[in-house]
């Protein structure tokens, strides 16, 4: 450990995390939803940290607002790191925003010091990962590997207002051609490394602050609609009811059952049912029609696709033997992302010389690492979550103490990455 190392890093980070939290769409709780006005002043305020701690800023034309610690020679390569500012509906102020703010006050650390790295570190703040206004989740991150969907700008919220609009609300172009100008230069690119809460019990559990990612869980989400025939709930004789919650609830307990066999409790497979609906849907009536989500997670695509087309199965099977009818259709489709194994091993060194043993974990949880790995190599430290591991939840927290384990992680990270380089 540097003995020269500033031993605030974890204190200022929970400041920061908090002063981040006070822009939010919902006074009751942290709520950021993509280009709000609480989501610009939180851009504007990331930038101001980032300015002031000796980086060169820009707003790209997705929203993302990247902070270049820039090394003496224009032509350096360039180390990605970063993370999301938005949040989920009521969310934690630690999910995304930790790995903003972590590299935000390490930059600062070396900018203070006069220590130059032989590379740029570009610190992206991403805009979007939650998808939680314009359900299209990735939308930074995608931008910046040149691989935005356009069709995109024209969806709109639940306002009515179209991505486009709010981009140009927002002071952003609003084109194809600007947003196309967001993608990176793969051959550039030393890598990203991206610092997040663990959003889970495992670190806590073991009692470790910090963790060595190894691969990040792809996403199947389906939109399922079960149809049966809504009819008197008095008169209807319970033999001969066509009730589409009761098939669906079936369905519900069948992903519970196949998600939830132990047997493979070893590739992290977790299957969900987040939203559920009986459109039109009265005490009185039996329900015609229920509608849910699906959301399948392992750490390798065939376990993951092997309990999907199980579920297909017997969810067929259900509808089949309670005489409705079913509708299926994929929602998305992200593979899982592998984290380098050069990478990992120095994350791994940097964790060791930390004096903390090192544990290698599944992510269960989307990161913009694994859109980002599409380009480049990636790699992921997590950072032990409080209260049980709940995140996704106001509760989420998690301790300055680990907080500062994981930027001076970090910061031997890219000591290592700038040796490596020679
Ligand atoms: O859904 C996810 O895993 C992420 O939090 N967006
Ligand atoms: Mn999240
Ligand atoms: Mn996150």
């Amino acid at each position: 450990m540097d003995p020269k190392v500033d031993s605030n890093f974890g204190t200022e980070i929970i400041l920061l995390a908090e002063q981040l939290a006070g822009h939010s769409d919902d006074p009751e709780a942290l709520t950021l939803a993509y280009l709000t006005r609480a989501h610009q002043t939180a851009g504007a305020e990331i930038a101001g940290s980032m300015i002031e701690a000796g980086m060169q800023v820009r707003i790209d034309a997705v929203g993302n607002v990247i902070g270049r610690y820039a090394a003496a020679d224009p032509q350096a390569p360039i180390l990605i790191t970063g993370s999301h500012f938005d949040t989920v509906r009521h969310g934690g102020r630690f999910d995304g925003r930790l790995g903003i703010l972590t590299p935000l006050v390490v930059a600062r650390h070396l900018h203070q010091r006069g220590e130059r790295l032989p590379f740029h570190l570009d610190v992206v703040a991403f805009a979007e990962e939650e998808g939680l206004r314009f359900r299209s989740a990735f939308l930074a991150s995608s931008a910046l590997v040149g691989q935005f969907d356009f069709a995109l700008l024209d969806h709109k919220d639940a306002d009515g207002i179209t991505m486009r609009e709010a981009m140009c609300a927002a002071g952003l172009p609003g084109t194809e051609e600007a947003i196309a100008a967001c993608a990176v230069n793969p051959r550039r690119l030393l890598g990203y490394i991206e610092v997040h809460i663990e959003q889970g019990p495992v670190l806590l559990e073991r009692g470790l602050p910090v963790g060595v990612v190894t691969s990040i869980a792809g996403n199947v989400r389906k939109r399922v609609t079960v149809s049966g025939l809504a009819s008197h709930a008095g008169t209807t004789p319970m033999a001969m009811r066509r009730d589409a919650l009761a098939a669906a609830s079936e369905m519900v307990l069948a992903v519970e059952r196949r998600c939830g066999d132990p047997r493979y409790a070893a590739q992290a497979l977790v299957g969900t049912v987040g939203m559920a609906a009986v459109p039109q849907g009265a005490a009185n009536v039996v329900p015609g029609r229920c509608e849910f989500s699906l959301d399948v997670r392992a750490a390798d695509d065939a376990t993951r696709d092997a309990a999907v087309t199980d579920l297909d199965a017997e969810f067929a099977r259900i509808a089949e033997r309670r005489g409705v009818e079913l509708s299926v259709s994929q929602t998305m489709r992200v593979p899982c992302a592998a984290c380098s194994p050069p990478l990992m091993d120095r994350l791994a060194g940097s964790i060791d010389a930390a004096g903390l043993p090192v544990l290698r974990l599944a992510s269960g949880a989307g990161h913009d690492a694994m859109v980002m790995a599409r380009v480049t190599d990636v790699c992921m430290l997590f950072v032990r979550c409080g209260n049980g591991g709940i995140s996704h939840n106001p509760a989420e927290t998690m301790t300055a103490e680990d907080a500062d384990i994981a930027a001076r992680v970090l910061l031997d990270f890219l000591r290592r990455t700038a040796a490596d380089l020679g």
